[in-house]
């Protein structure tokens, strides 16, 4: 039993790179703090159960030393590719450059970092969060004649999403004088603080002038229109929202009329995550960035679409 025990255990550490070899992709997730995330660990998990993936998966509850400690540890296990969502772009060049002397591939999977050195990863996976803001503010100007007195609910404090969807929307709105964002605040991505955020807003004293909500995620435009709501404002008629994600809950709101725009965001890159990983653990060649088609979606295309929205 021992040489056998040996034998197996001599044939398991052994580094054998492609081929049949059983891949172990480490995986660091932000958390499960909206529909979209949720999507989007279901299309890795799939993904990888599919492509026969060894997934070491962690979940950091949106904070960034627990994806430190994770990224750490897959180094100490010796996966062969590490992949994660950043939960803010900075702050992560320490262990980007541990995890290069441990010469384990990285793969960005939806945010970017800001590093000094872009080879400290290989790939990075995920969308154009600046055209994503660009396209919320040119719904907004020419659905309200390019006139709108603006409340912007902010994702997390420092995330690539939060600092990139707003630049887009604030050039989009630059070029109509009469669009301005009197309110900036952070929901951090999640339903209960963008409900949090709309009621502050709603109670304000120049309350009566807001005309449109942007929010940087669904699940905060989902939680503002619960406040207006309560607060006896008719979401989508009184007060106009735009939002970003496109996950199936805003298609619906989009149909009841509570909504009114919802920029997609493609959160099913699993797929895409374990095919790069293949590549990489095989020391092939991958693209830089890989991104998806996306669109925009209102009360002219939501019902017909809503059939086909897989998250
Ligand atoms: C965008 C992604 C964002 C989503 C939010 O790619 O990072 O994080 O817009 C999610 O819903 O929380």
């Amino acid at each position: 039993m021992l040489t056998v025990g040996c034998l197996l255990s001599a044939g398991c550490g052994k580094k054998e790179t492609g081929g049949d070899k059983k891949l172990t992709v480490g995986f660091s997730q932000i958390g499960a703090e909206s529909a979209w995330r949720t999507a989007n660990t279901d299309s890795l998990k799939d993904a990888a159960q599919k492509a026969g993936v060894n997934l070491v998966f962690s979940d950091a509850q949106q904070k960034q030393e627990n994806q430190i400690k994770a990224l750490r540890s897959f180094v100490a296990q010796g996966v062969d590719v590490i992949a994660f969502s950043p939960v803010v772009s900075t702050g992560f060049e320490p262990v980007l450059q541990e995890i290069r002397q441990a010469k384990i591939p990285v793969i960005l999977s939806d945010r970017t970092v800001d590093v000094s050195d872009p080879a400290l990863y290989a790939s990075f996976v995920g969308s154009d969060f600046v055209e994503e803001g660009r396209r919320a503010g040119e719904w907004l100007a020419t659905h309200t004649d390019g006139k709108a007195t603006i409340v912007e609910l902010v994702g997390t404090p420092g995330a690539a999403p939060a600092i990139d969807r707003k630049k887009g929307f604030e050039e989009a709105i630059a070029k109509y004088p009469g669009m301005k964002i009197v309110k900036s605040q952070s929901g951090d991505f999640t339903r209960a603080k963008g409900k949090e955020v709309m009621e502050a807003f709603l109670k304000s004293p120049d309350a009566k002038g807001i005309t449109a909500v942007f929010a940087h995620n669904d699940d905060m435009a989902l939680g503002a229109i619960q406040a207006m709501e309560e607060a006896g404002v008719q979401p989508g008629k009184d007060i106009l929202i735009v939002s970003i994600d496109g996950v199936k809950a805003a298609f619906e709101a989009i149909v009841a009329g509570k909504l009114n725009c919802t920029v997609e965001c493609n959160p099913l890159i699993g797929g895409t995550i374990m095919e790069l990983s293949r590549k990489l653990a095989d020391h092939q060649e991958v693209p830089r960035h890989v991104t998806s088609q996306e669109g925009v979606f209102d009360s002219a295309n939501a019902a017909r679409e809503l059939p086909n929205r897989k998250y």
